[in-house]
């Protein structure tokens, strides 16, 4: 592959029609793919869904130690200086803290917690670095939802990320019920990439982190793939853990309940697949949303 050859084209002036992944989904060799904590029932269910929950993961107290720090961090001036935190879209409530590996000493310890990053690098086949960590808060009767997209579209066009080698991990720190907006999956949609249709604005994510409009496949897509595949919404207690690709479309609805749906989210990149230039979009992104910096873990 040329140094920066598009094998995934998005931000069209026209729709083009979505196709077969040109990665794997789980990188590697055998070697790689045996030596995790992760069997090889719980890859093949990767491999078919494009994501893995945990129920109860971490304990209480874990949990506890996140949402503590999570409140000091939202209380913190010097935080609300960094540019990284995000609020909704028709409020002054907290919607994300962005780069949370970077300010908080206990999510960079978290972030590093073996039970993991083990898991991540045997989905990965390598070593791995930070690409992206953030709090979405997602509060009572205000936290807005997050029209369906793939991370990979974004991080492909605005980050410069070259191939689907990339995890998401998300920390469920309030219980996910069907009523707080809970994330919502289409199981196997990572195995296609939709072209998103829609040129990329200037600074983009100064919008698209309150209200994604660009980077959002097209009804028609989404039907197609909801029709073949359906919807899953992994619910749990605090303390689920939920693993998925960084292709898979996700979304969630408003919270329009009084109970928050708070979650830490990790995403964890490839040594493999360092970020170039963007692929549709005219400068890449802030480093609190996308680290050039890679910091192997
Ligand atoms: O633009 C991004 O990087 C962020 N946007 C969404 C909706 N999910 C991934 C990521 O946090
Ligand atoms: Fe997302």
């Amino acid at each position: 592959m040329d140094s920066h050859e598009d094998l995934y084209p998005t931000r069209t002036t026209t729709r083009t029609p979505m196709f077969p992944r040109l990665d794997p989904v789980i990188h590697g060799d055998a070697q790689t793919r045996s030596s995790g904590p992760l069997s090889a029932e719980e890859l093949a269910a990767f491999e078919r869904d494009g994501f893995l929950f945990f129920p109860g993961f971490f304990d209480v107290d874990a949990i506890q130690a996140c949402i503590d720090e999570l409140k000091r961090l939202s209380a913190d001036p010097a935080v609300q200086a960094t540019g990284g935190v995000i609020r909704e879209p028709h409020s002054d409530e907290v919607r994300s803290i962005f780069a949370i590996h970077r300010i908080s000493p206990h999510f960079r310890a978290l972030a590093r917690d073996p039970r993991i990053v083990d898991r991540v690098r045997q989905l990965l086949g390598s070593d791995v670095y930070i690409h992206q960590s953030r709090i979405n808060y997602k509060p009572g009767f205000k936290g807005k939802g997050f029209n369906w997209h793939s991370d990979f579209e974004t991080w492909h066009a605005e980050d410069g990320m070259p191939r689907m080698r990339a995890v998401s991990c998300s920390i469920i720190l309030t219980d996910n019920h069907e009523f707080n907006g809970p994330l919502m999956l289409i199981p196997g949609s990572h195995r296609v990439f939709v072209p998103c249709v829609g040129e990329t604005p200037e600074d983009n994510y100064k919008h698209s982190l309150r209200d994604q409009q660009v980077g959002v496949p097209d009804e028609d897509s989404i039907t197609e793939l909801v029709r073949t595949h359906g919807i899953t919404a992994p619910k749990g207690p605090a303390g689920s853990m939920l693993l998925f690709e960084c292709n898979t479309l996700h979304g969630s609805n408003a919270n329009m309940s009084p109970d928050p749906r708070s979650n830490v989210f990790y995403v964890y990149n490839s040594v493999e697949n360092k970020l170039q230039q963007p692929f549709a979009a005219k400068r890449p992104r802030p480093e609190f949303l996308a680290e050039r910096a890679v910091e192997v873990l």
